[in-house]
């Protein structure tokens, strides 16, 4: 495959669409324009002062406290578009709902937003495949990264094993204690040759898309001063009903309907929709 078909220049052609099929994975390059990620960096910062509201865990705020003190002390939170409108209004940005109704299905929903902010220090995440987590019925789960600050190698980008969804099973975790990691368990990932762990660098503005399959971690933020600020939705096709009980934090269900319609009709309607995902903030596991 050439990896150049993984970037989308303008629209999606046929060879990003075979490349995401076989890689599981694609990256569209500054898609979204600059203000609107410099709106996007202003209300993570609102978000974490408390000025969308109230979370449990966040901190008080000294008067004139400067944006990246306040973000420092934090890794993400969860659920960010319940908060904030602003955020709500990403999950529809158009060059993105035309990449996913490409992808996915022409009938689209989605049910998770995470706001990370991942400052100096900040360790990264253990290797894992979103559908372990978010599971659906017919392998439609997709994540979809947007870059709001620059990602690099050095602050801690996205890293993906391409191709790796393709067997489309769940893979046993194992015990690890890399000190990249926030957790205390990962994919085995060492049956994999070295050359086939890729990082993402990616500049502001574009967006990782990527299959629920798709091995994926990421390194902690080795800088002094640079955040890794990123906003990742997850999506699914709406012909899905969506089993997920959050890690047993909800009551065992056969279609969770805490979502969010975002293109075409939604099967399920009948049921109504819910509110039962509360924003919170992802505990961060304290160094020895
Ligand atoms: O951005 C990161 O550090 C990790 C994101 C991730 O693993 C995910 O969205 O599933």
């Amino acid at each position: 495959m050439n990896p150049d078909n993984a970037y989308i220049r303008q629209h999606l052609t046929a060879a990003n669409r075979l490349f995401y099929e076989e890689q599981g994975y694609l990256v569209a390059e500054e898609l979204l324009p600059a203000e609107a990620i410099t709106s996007l960096k202003k209300e993570a910062a609102a978000i974490f002062k408390g000025g969308r509201g109230q979370v449990e865990g966040l901190l008080p705020v000294a008067e004139n406290m400067p944006d990246a003190e306040v973000l420092k002390q934090y890794v993400a939170i969860h659920f960010p578009h319940k908060l904030s409108p602003l955020i709500r209004d990403f999950l529809f940005k158009e060059a993105i709902v035309d990449i996913l109704t490409q992808i996915i299905s022409s009938n689209l929903k989605c049910m998770q937003s995470m706001l990370f902010v991942k400052g100096p220090g900040k360790k990264g995440q253990s290797w894992h495949q979103d559908e372990f987590y978010i599971p659906t019925r017919d392998k439609s789960l997709t994540g979809v990264w947007i870059a709001i600050d620059d990602a690099t190698i050095d602050n801690g980008c996205l890293w993906l094993i391409p191709g790796s969804h393709r067997p489309g099973y769940i893979r046993p975790r194992v015990p690890t204690d890399n000190p990249e990691f926030n957790e205390k368990d990962s994919l085995d990932i060492s049956g994999f040759p070295k050359e086939a762990i890729i990082p993402v660098e990616v500049k502001s503005g574009s967006v990782i898309f990527f299959n629920g399959y798709t091995l994926h971690s990421s390194l902690s933020n080795k800088t002094s001063d640079h955040f890794r600020t990123a906003l990742v939705n997850h999506y699914m096709s709406a012909e899905s009903m969506l089993p997920w009980d959050q890690d047993g934090k909800h009551e065992p269900t056969d279609d969770l309907r805490d979502i969010v319609l975002i293109a075409g009709t939604d099967p399920y309607a009948w049921k109504g929709i819910t509110n039962v995902n509360k924003p919170y903030l992802r505990p961060e596991l304290k160094a020895k």
